[in-house]
């Protein structure tokens, strides 16, 4: 059996999602996802300027050899453009071996370990009773995991993933107006002052069963994290996310010396080797990788199985960058993962984005039920995809106020 092509295809309905489609001697097909969020550009010139080229006449049922093959022989390893380009690659192929052995992923993983995964929506305001009723109409759809995030009184702007102004819906995280990005500015002391309290407050009116989740997307020091973490101890959140920015691994054992509060880091990670320290010396509760930028399924599930040997549940980052494709992959692992935690879902179900990528995985009631269909059970419909272009976008930069650039 033989690679004979592969395409790539870059955007969709609100978002860049970078597909990567390739074709066999067999009339099979595997699809993949590369979109790297605000440098979705990135990852498919990788692939069509270096890997599709190598891929022709590969055979595909060699997914860990051609894994091995990409990422030993691009001599400069890791980073996110090259492991989004291999996940693609990586994703399409087990798509491929799926659908050869007419078996859904997870089957090919090891079978089911539950029924249906948990996920966790957003709820956001811009401030507290916005929020409330942000996080109660997700409550009302059924969801059990909700992640919390809050304007803060005093802050100059919105700070992240809240809008400025109340009850507006939409992308908090992408600004579509160009690649010049928007200033947030962020003031710690406010933070630090308002959250806790109003994390206590969420826990009051929505009672103990509701799994609270609540990201500090990179901003504290390691010493005010440690302080934060304590503090909010007694609200028993689900999960703490990214309390410090994770290229000073340390912060995490100072933060561990202080509190019981779960942990959860690593949406930005892209290999086993920016995970395996955290997870072996239990630094952390719930490892964030996701199939799109860490390598693909090969990788993501030696991640897994690395977690599972230390007590680290998965949760895998699941923002609305990410396509279909790989958020069915997860599905798949989710689904066999003995060491599973909670999945972060942001609802991909619009008819514009069920069009281009259609399936069959259910979502009902906060939990996901995934597709038997063979491979990952997503399909991609390139007359969609021609409706769409590539449209440029940005991330903000965080500064403080007296101009100090900060962690997004
Ligand atoms: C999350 C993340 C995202 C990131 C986004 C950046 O927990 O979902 O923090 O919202 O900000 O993926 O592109
Ligand atoms: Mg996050």
């Amino acid at each position: 059996m033989k690679i004979t092509d592969a395409k790539v295809f870059v955007g969709g309905p609100g978002k860049n999602y970078v597909t990567l489609k390739i074709m066999t001697d067999q009339g099979i097909y595997g699809l993949g996802d590369a979109t790297l969020n605000n440098r979705e550009t990135l990852p498919a010139a990788y692939l069509q300027d270096y890997l599709i080229p190598n891929l022709i006449g590969m055979d595909p049922r060699n997914s860990e050899d051609i894994w091995q093959f990409f990422y030993r022989g691009a001599y400069f390893r890791k980073g996110p453009i090259a492991m989004a380009a291999f996940g693609a690659i990586d994703t399409a192929l087990w798509d491929i071996k799926g659908k050869l052995a007419n078996m859904p992923l997870y089957q090919l993983f090891g079978g089911k370990s539950r029924d249906g995964a948990i996920v966790y929506a957003h709820a956001t305001g811009a401030d507290l009773p916005d929020l409330m009723e942000s996080i109660a109409s997700y409550v009302a759809q059924g969801y059990k995991a909700v992640r919390v995030q809050c304007g803060i009184p005093g802050m100059p702007t919105a700070s992240y993933a809240v809008p400025d102004k109340k009850g507006t819906e939409g992308d908090f995280i992408t600004d579509f107006s160009g690649i010049i990005p928007k200033t947030e500015i962020w003031d710690t002391d406010r933070y630090m002052r308002f959250m806790p309290g109003a994390l206590a407050d969420i826990r009051d009116r929505f009672g103990p069963d509701l799994k609270v989740l609540h990201d500090v997307h990179h901003r504290l020091l390691p010493r005010e994290a440690a302080a934060f973490a304590k503090a909010v101890e007694p609200i028993g959140l689900y999960w703490l996310e990214d309390p410090t920015p994770a290229e000073d691994q340390a912060a995490l054992r100072l933060i561990r010396q202080h509190s019981t509060t779960p942990i959860a880091i690593g949406e930005v990670f892209n290999s086993i080797w920016e995970c395996n320290k955290l997870i072996q010396e239990e630094l952390i509760d719930f490892i964030r990788v996701a199939v799109t930028y860490a390598g693909g399924i090969t990788h993501v599930k030696r991640i897994i199985d690395l977690a599972g040997m230390h007590n680290v549940r998965t949760g895998f980052h699941g923002a609305p960058s990410h396509s279909p494709i790989s958020m069915a992959a997860q599905h798949h692992l989710n689904a066999w993962a003995p060491n599973f935690g909670i999945q972060e879902y942001l609802v991909l179900g619009t008819p514009a984005c069920d069009a281009l990528f259609p399936s069959d995985h259910v979502m009902r009631d906060g939990m996901v039920y995934v597709s038997d269909a063979p491979g990952h059970g997503v399909d991609f419909d390139e007359r969609e995809a021609a409706r769409y272009e590539y449209k440029p976008g940005s991330h903000p930069v965080v500064r403080l106020e007296d101009g100090t650039l900060w962690n997004y």
